[in-house]
C-alpha cells in the first residue's frame, strides 16, 4: 500500500541520535502507527503515564500533514492574504506603499518551506525525543500482521495495543481531466513552482475558502464552482456577510452547478460547468481541489476492523476498533477533522491503554476558517437556535445595514476608518427564556482564540448575567461581552 504519494522535498532528517531503534523480544504498552498530531500526542501522553511506546513514522518527520502541507501553510497563507488584501485596499493613503496587481506566490511558499524543512520538523523531532520521551522512528512503513505484532523492514515487533494513526488525503473527485498538470491539491500548492494568473477552485470546504482568498488576494482571477450553496454551515448573517465581501474582493462563484470536466491537453485549460442546462467553459491555468479528504484505513484492512461508509475507522469514544486492543486515533477515525480531535483521541487512547476507563467527552467544538477575514463560531446558527427553542434573541454589530466600523480592534482600525463597512461582523445567538447563550459568530481578526474558551462556557450554561460581569479588554476583537452588558438589564430579552 502506498500511502506516502505526494512530493517530498523536504531536505531535513533529523540526526541518528535522535532516533530510535525499536526493540525486538520486548512487548510494549502499544505501538503507534504513524506519528502526525494524533500520533504524536497518543505516544506523548502515554510516556508521561509511565507506559512504553514505539512509533512507526512513514514521513521524514513527526508532527504529520499539519507542518507538513495543511494547517501551518494555510495559517502562512492567511496570514499573507491579509496583508496583501489591506494593502490593496489602503494602496497610496497616507503612508501605504502603491500596491502592483500581481504578487508572486512562489516565494511565499518558497519562504514557507524554508522554515518548515529545517526550524518546524527540527522543533517536532527535539521536543519529541528530548522533552517528551517519544521512541520513534522515521521512513518506516508497518504492515500489520496481527493485533499485537506489525512487521517493519522484515522484522516483528510485539505490543499489547496497536494504535492507527495514519491520518487522511485529500480526497480527488471523479470528474474528467482530474488527472491533468496544474491541478493541485493543498498538498501540491506547497511546492507550486510556477504563477497561477487564472484559477478555479473546485469546492468550498474550509481548506478551500482559505486558500480561495489567497489566490485572490495574490492578483489572480479566481472562480469558485461548487454543486450545492456554498458555505451552508454558516449562519445566514454570517454567510451574507463572508460571501458579499469575496463578491466584493473580485471572487466570481457558480452555485448549484454540475463541474463536467477539467479541460487540457498536458496541462489544465478550462473547467467545463454546466449552470441551469447550460454549458459553460471557465478558462484557467490552475484548478485547486478542495473537495474534502479521505481517511488512509487501508492498512488496517487485512485485521477485519470494522470500516465505515467514508472508509473511516469506526472507534467508541475511548478510540477502540471494533478489534480488542486494537486502537484508532485522529483523521482516520473520520469526522470532524480537527486538530483538538486528533490529539485529544491519541490522549484517551493513551488513557485506556494505560488502565483508565474513560470516555472523550462530548463537548462543543469551535470552529473557523479563512477567507480574507477569520470566521470563527460555536454551537447553533440563529435559525438552529429558532428551530430547536421556538424563538432567539441576537447580538449583532453592525445591527443592521449600517456602514459603521464595527466591530472595530487590532488589524480592523484602519479599514474601520476607510471602508467602515468591512470592518467586521458579529453575532451572539440567545435562548431567550433560560437567558442562556447557545451560540457566537464572528468574522474579522483577532477573535479566534477567544473560541476556544467560549466553547467550554457556553457548555457550563453561560447567561448574559453571567457575561455582563466579565472584563473587556477595550478594544477587544469580539464585543461580545459590552453588548451582553447593553441588553442584560431587561426582564425579558431583546435583540441588539
Ligand atoms: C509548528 C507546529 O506546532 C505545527 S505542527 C503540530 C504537530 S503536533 O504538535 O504533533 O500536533
Amino acid at each position: 500500500m502506498k500511502r506516502l504519494n505526494w512530493p517530498t522535498k523536504s531536505i531535513y532528517i533529523p540526526p541518528a541520535t535522535s532516533l530510535s531503534k525499536p526493540k525486538k523480544d520486548f512487548v510494549y504498552d502499544a505501538i503507534f502507527i504513524g506519528g502526525g498530531a494524533a500520533g504524536r500526542f497518543g505516544s506523548a501522553f502515554l510516556r508521561a503515564m509511565g507506559g512504553t511506546q514505539f512509533t512507526f513514522e512513514m514521513d521524514n518527520h513527526l508532527g504529520g500533514q499539519c507542518c507538513k502541507h495543511n494547517c501551518v501553510p494555510e495559517h502562512f497563507a492567511y496570514d499573507n492574504a491579509v496583508y496583501m488584501d489591506h494593502l490593496r485596499w489602503f494602496s497610496g493613503l497616507t503612508w501605504m506603499p502603491e500596491i502592483p496587481d500581481k504578487i508572486p506566490m512562489v516565494p511565499i511558499f518558497e519562504l514557507f518551506r524554508k522554515v518548515r524543512d529545517t526550524n518546524v520538523y527540527k522543533f517536532m523531532t527535539d521536543q519529541s525525543k528530548d522533552q517528551l520521551g517519544i521512541e520513534f522512528d522515521i521512513y518506516k512503513e508497518a504492515k500489520i500482521v496481527d493485533p499485537n505484532t506489525v512487521e517493519v523492514d522484515g522484522e516483528r515487533y510485539k505490543a499489547r495495543n496497536l494504535v492507527i494513526a495514519t491520518g487522511a488525503r485529500p480526497r480527488i473527485p471523479d470528474i474528467p481531466g482530474v488527472h491533468l498538470k496544474n491541478v493541485l491539491t493543498n498538498r501540491e500548492l506547497v511546492n507550486i513552482d510556477y504563477e497561477p494568473e487564472k484559477v478555479v477552485v473546485i469546492g468550498a470546504g474550509k481548506t478551500a475558502a482559505g486558500y480561495t482568498s489567497f489566490f485572490r488576494a495574490c492578483g489572480c482571477d479566481v472562480t469558485v464552482v461548487n454543486r450545492s450553496p456554498i458555505y451552508r454551515f454558516l449562519d445566514d448573517d454570517v454567510r451574507e456577510f463572508v460571501i458579499s465581501n469575496m463578491k466584493r474582493r473580485g471572487i466570481k462563484i457558480y452555485e448549484n452547478v454540475k463541474i463536467k470536466e477539467i479541460r487540457g491537453t498536458e496541462k489544465v485549460e478550462g473547467v467545463v460547468i454546466e449552470e441551469n442546462g447550460v454549458e459553460k467553459v471557465i478558462p484557467c491555468d490552475t484548478v485547486f481541489l478542495g473537495t474534502g479528504v479521505i481517511p488512509n484505513s487501508e492498512i488496517a484492512k487485512p485485521l477485519g476492523v470494522e470500516i465505515g461508509p467514508n472508509n473511516e475507522i469506526v472507534v467508541n469514544r475511548k478510540f477502540q476498533t471494533s478489534i480488542p486492543n486494537v486502537y484508532a486515533i485522529g483523521d482516520v477515525t473520520g469526522p470532524p477533522y480537527v486538530m483538538s480531535k486528533a490529539r485529544q483521541s491519541g490522549m484517551y487512547a493513551a488513557r485506556n491503554i494505560m488502565g483508565e476507563d474513560v470516555e472523550m467527552p462530548n463537548r462543543t467544538i469551535p470552529e473557523f476558517m479563512f477567507t480574507t477575514y477569520e470566521v470563527t463560531w460555536v454551537g447553533l446558527t440563529e435559525k438552529q437556535c429558532r428551530e430547536q427553542y421556538g424563538d432567539a434573541v441576537v447580538i449583532k454589530m453592525p445591527p443592521f445595514n449600517l456602514d459603521i466600523g464595527l466591530p472595530l480592534a487590532e488589524r480592523s482600525m484602519i479599514m474601520a476608518h476607510v471602508h467602515p463597512e468591512m470592518s467586521g461582523f458579529q453575532k451572539a445567538i440567545i435562548e431567550p427564556k433560560s437567558r442562556r447563550f447557545v451560540g457566537f459568530w464572528h468574522v474579522g481578526y483577532g477573535a479566534k482564540a477567544a473560541f476556544q474558551y467560549l466553547a467550554v462556557l457556553l457548555d457550563k450554561g453561560l447567561t448574559v448575567d453571567e457575561m455582563a460581569t466579565f472584563h473587556e479588554l477595550f478594544l477587544n476583537a469580539e464585543h461580545f461581552i459590552q453588548l451582553t452588558r447593553l441588553r442584560a438589564g431587561q426582564k425579558n430579552l431583546t435583540s441588539l
